[in-house]
């Protein structure tokens, strides 16, 4: 219970207020004083507590009928029950935590991997919200800079401030694109990525989708057709969570079930972050691939696998000969499935690097536009007015990730470390 008058609740469940940070042992008590349960209270008063009120816990034994009981107890006393996430949002808006933070709390629950458990963690304990606040540091110190500048005639403006607002400028944007680099790949834990199987029937879709989950998801048979509906996975590759799809293989079919396989398969591939198109080595690309190649969404990345290598004897291996990225294996023998691994590893953008933090949409989308000001900014160098008005909007992008937006912060930072009146 968080709140700002727990008092009636807590002395009416426990008869007592629990010494501050201390277990105590206690009866929990019903409206007639009879025990409901028996177990730990903890209280914290408020400010130093995860929501900044008054917070007190409860730990009964557990089962759902008497905890209903406690919860009941707890209602009649005048309490009521929490909205999804109204815990963590008391703790946003009494500046426990920022937004990023806020947000990393659900992501770390959420989180499908260790890796990604990892990275929310980062974000948690605020090293991304660090590193945008550093960031928005130094775009103030800027901008303050470029202010300045705006009450001089253009002709009369220093040129050393010139140069070092340009090279702040260009620091800026380092900085920026290492963050939304890290960002990305903490986007890619929480979100993983979709990837679909496609090809004709009988190439080996189903056999390489269960050779990567390492289990038997996906019926396998020698019948051509017999995949019909979407088959998804959840597997990771070094803590990155992927999402794979065996679809019905494309074909002109008459069976009417089939053919809703298809357009399942069709719609499926629309929504791909990946595609890998299966073939049968031993029949080389045909004109039924050729067709199905043909057909897929044009911007999609994609990564042609030659499966079945066994059957004529080849090693595994990648050939790039043009744009399109070749790789030959054997879903049976499980020859080649560490290059494909890795391979969708690097397709992703997966790079393994120390300190990812994990982040959002949402975030990468500020962090975007944000370069995109910054970007602007640097065309707009023989007007100040439209460089600052770019920073500024660049700052506002920025902000809104930590859930920061006043204006006013700005002028207080100006009109505290600056007197150009002087
Ligand atoms: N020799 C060999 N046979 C394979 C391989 N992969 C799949 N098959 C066989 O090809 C047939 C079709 O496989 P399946 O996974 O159902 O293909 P799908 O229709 O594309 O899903 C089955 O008889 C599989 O055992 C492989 O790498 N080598
Ligand atoms: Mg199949």
């Amino acid at each position: 219970m968080s709140g700002q008058s727990l008092d009636p609740v807590v002395r009416g469940v426990l008869g007592k207020i629990p010494v501050p940070r201390c277990a105590t042992y206690s009866s929990f008590l019903d409206a007639q004083g009879q025990a409901i349960d028996r177990g730990i209270a903890l209280f914290f008063p408020a400010p130093h507590s995860y929501t900044g009120e008054d917070v007190v816990e409860l730990q009964g034994h557990g089962g759902p009928a008497v905890l209903q009981l406690l919860l009941q107890r707890c209602l009649e006393l005048g309490a009521r029950l929490a909205q999804p996430g109204e815990f963590t949002r008391r703790a946003f808006l009494n500046d426990k935590l920022d937004l990023a933070q806020a947000e990393s709390v659900a992501d770390l629950i959420d989180a499908t991997t260790a890796q990604a458990a990892r990275s929310a963690m980062r974000s948690l304990q605020g090293e991304f919200s660090r590193a945008i606040r550093s960031l928005v540091e130094k775009m103030i110190a800027l901008r303050m800079l470029v202010e300045a500048m705006l009450d001089f005639p253009e002709e009369e403006i220093p040129m050393p401030d010139v140069v070092q607002r340009d090279a702040q400028l260009g620091a800026l944007h380092e900085e920026l694109e290492q963050i939304l680099r890290l960002a990305q790949q903490g986007c890619l834990l929480r979100e993983g990525a979709h990837i679909v199987l496609a090809g004709k029937p009988n190439v080996g879709k189903s056999s390489l989708l269960n050779c990567l989950s390492g289990e038997e998801v996906a019926l396998v048979s020698e019948t051509p057709g017999t995949t019909r509906d979407v088959i998804r996975q959840a597997i990771q590759i070094a803590g990155v969570p992927l999402h794979i799809m065996d679809t019905a293989g494309l074909r002109a079919s008459q069976d009417v079930v089939e053919q809703m396989g298809i357009a399942r398969a069709r719609s499926t591939l629309q929504k791909a972050d990946l595609i890998l198109i299966l073939l049968d080595t031993t029949d080389g690309i045909g004109p039924e691939d050729r067709k199905i190649l043909d057909e897929l969404p044009p911007d999609t990345p994609r990564l042609l696998i030659h499966n079945k290598i066994d059957l004529l004897d080849q090693p595994a291996r990648i050939e790039q000969p043009g744009k399109e990225c070749h790789l030959y294996l054997s879903a049976k023998t499980g020859a080649g499935l560490e290059l494909l691994r890795d391979k969708l590893l690097a397709l992703m953008g997966w790079h393994q690097e120390a300190g990812v933090f994990m982040a959002r949409e949402r975030h990468i989308r500020a962090l975007l536009a944000a370069q995109e000001h910054l970007q602007r900014a640097a065309g707009e160098s023989a007007r100040a007015e439209f460089f600052a008005e770019e920073l500024r909007l660049a700052q506002e992008q920025l902000n809104s990730i930590t859930g920061e937006f006043t204006a006013d912060d700005l002028l207080g930072e100006i009109f505290s470390r600056f007197c150009i009146g002087k």
